[in-house]
């Protein structure tokens, strides 16, 4: 007889059972509320399995996901704050294992989106074998349970129903907010661009990337992938990019020269806080 349809693999003890593929605390819409009262550690006390560094894995089950949320901040305290208190509950309803990275600017220098998360994705990298990184402006809180936090076949662009466009993609191509890659995704298209100083631009670059390393770009259903943008003003220090109608018009030149492969920055503290991870890093100036 087929010894192999007789043996049985050894029970282990240790081992969690698998989270079922759809997780039954998933809900529908989320009525997304900002309190006016509310301190870091009130969101540490709602989230009492979030291990210090902004880690969680489902207590019962083996979570299918390995998320990383990788968010780009300087001065932005309020809106990390109302953040944290909804992504917590969101991921965890979810049943994702995942991790908060909040990878902070050091100095008053141009702020540098797209550095800052190809930081993050480095960074992220050293700690666990992430399967999915999710890059997450500080200001948009999802609205909809159904949207996943997981990656998809190409990079995703969740971030396609905003409420400040409308709850509509802006224009086709659109690429910002939250998009989620796998770290192959990532590294076929050399990461981020690194040279994209102050607002705008980044995000159109990373959309031609995805298309020059022979990638589609994924969505969500348009009921799921919503957002409220916290209201907020310019900031101080990421004034418009002047430069970023020349930049984009040379990126099918430059995306293999510019990315992960030329990625320099100074690393200046990692704090396993307790509800994320906090990556300060000086990334330079624009030479
Ligand atoms: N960010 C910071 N600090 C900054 C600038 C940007 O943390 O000083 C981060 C933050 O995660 C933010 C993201 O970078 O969500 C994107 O920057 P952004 O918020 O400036 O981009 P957005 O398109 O806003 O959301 C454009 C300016 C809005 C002005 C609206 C006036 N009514």
């Amino acid at each position: 007889g087929n010894l192999s349809l007789i043996a049985k693999p050894p029970v282990r003890e240790d081992r969690l059972p698998y989270c079922p593929e759809t997780s039954p605390f998933i809900g529908g819409p989320i009525r997304v509320q900002l309190p006016e009262i509310l301190s870091l550690e009130d969101v540490v006390q709602k989230n009492p399995y979030v291990t210090r560094g902004g880690r969680y894995k489902p207590p019962d089950c083996e979570s299918t996901h390995r998320t990383a949320i990788i968010i780009p901040h300087r001065n932005r305290e309020q809106h990390l704050k109302y953040l944290l208190y909804h992504l917590h509950p969101f991921l965890q309803r979810q049943q994702l294992n995942y991790g908060i990275y909040i990878i902070h600017q050091a100095g008053n220098y141009t702020f540098n989106r797209a550095k800052l998360l190809n930081v993050g994705f480095k960074e992220a990298m050293k700690d666990e074998d992430w399967d999915c990184m999710f890059f997450h402006d500080v200001d948009l809180i999802p609205e909809d349970d159904r949207n996943l936090y997981s990656c998809d076949k190409y990079p995703k662009h969740a971030s396609i129903a905003m409420d400040k466009f409308g709850y509509k993609l802006p224009y086709k191509s659109y690429f910002g907010g939250v998009s989620a890659l796998t770290p192959e995704q990532y590294m076929k298209m050399n990461g981020f661009p690194n040279n994209y100083w102050g607002w705008g631009g980044e995000d159109d670059d990373i959309a031609v990337r995805v298309a020059l390393s022979g990638m589609l770009i994924s969505r969500p259903a348009v009921t799921h992938g919503r957002y409220k943008m916290i209201k907020h003003g310019h900031d101080k220090g990421n004034e418009q990019n002047p430069k970023r109608f020349n930049l984009l018009a040379k990126t099918r030149r430059t995306w293999k020269q510019d990315g992960m492969n030329s990625l320099q920055y100074r690393l200046l503290s990692k704090e396993l806080l307790p509800l994320y991870t906090n990556i300060t890093v000086d990334i330079g100036t624009d030479k």
